[in-house]
């Protein structure tokens, strides 16, 4: 970071302002967080990969309805690459992109949650290798977590409940659905 800029070592790509920034992920295994845009009008998502802050490329992955929202990144099938986790907002339903690098080899349904329930983080919080899924439910508080063996729900575990007032914070990302 310089003079509060990116630093651009190459093509930044077509990010414009009909594109949303959707998350993070190390998709190349460089050790550097590469960023994820979503081109709203197409449902395309694409990637800058990182080095540090510096841009050394944007790579198209693919498209899908703009229906289907980026919610988190993280390793699902453990085989060592960053896996991207959407909702598609009018069912509920979860799923994902199993990736390669930056090549999608399938889209993979985990299971649905009701529109209640925000799915606000993806990380391992039982400790056990494999990311699990954070919800949170707009009008109870509740937080609760799906624990997940690759694409697949084991459980449900609730955490705790806090007041509505109260907003988790998901990397610094809004809460709400809406990009
Ligand atoms: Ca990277
Ligand atoms: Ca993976
Ligand atoms: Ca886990």
């Amino acid at each position: 970071m310089q003079d509060g800029v990116f630093q651009s070592g190459a093509d930044m790509g077509p990010v414009g302002s009909d594109h949303a920034l959707n998350g993070t992920g190390d998709f190349d295994g460089n050790g550097s967080p590469d960023l994820i845009w979503r081109h709203r009008p197409s449902g395309t998502v694409g990637i800058w990969l990182m080095t540090g802050t510096t841009i050394n490329s944007y790579t198209v992955l693919g498209a899908v309805s703009s229906d289907y929202k980026v919610r988190g990144t993280g390793d699902l099938n453990a085989d060592g690459e960053t896996d991207i986790i959407f909702r598609h907002t009018p069912s509920g339903e979860v799923g994902a992109w199993l990736m390669t690098g930056t090549i999608i080899n399938s889209y993979a349904r985990i299971s649905s949650a009701g529109s209640d329930y925000v799915l606000s983080g993806v990380w391992d919080y039982d400790d056990d290798g494999k990311v699990d899924i954070l919800w949170r439910h707009t009008s109870t508080g509740e937080v609760g977590a799906w624990t997940l063996d690759g694409t697949a729900v084991t459980g449900y575990a609730r955490i705790d409940a806090v007041s509505s007032e109260y907003h988790l914070s998901k990397n610094g990302e809004p809460e709400d659905e809406e990009e």
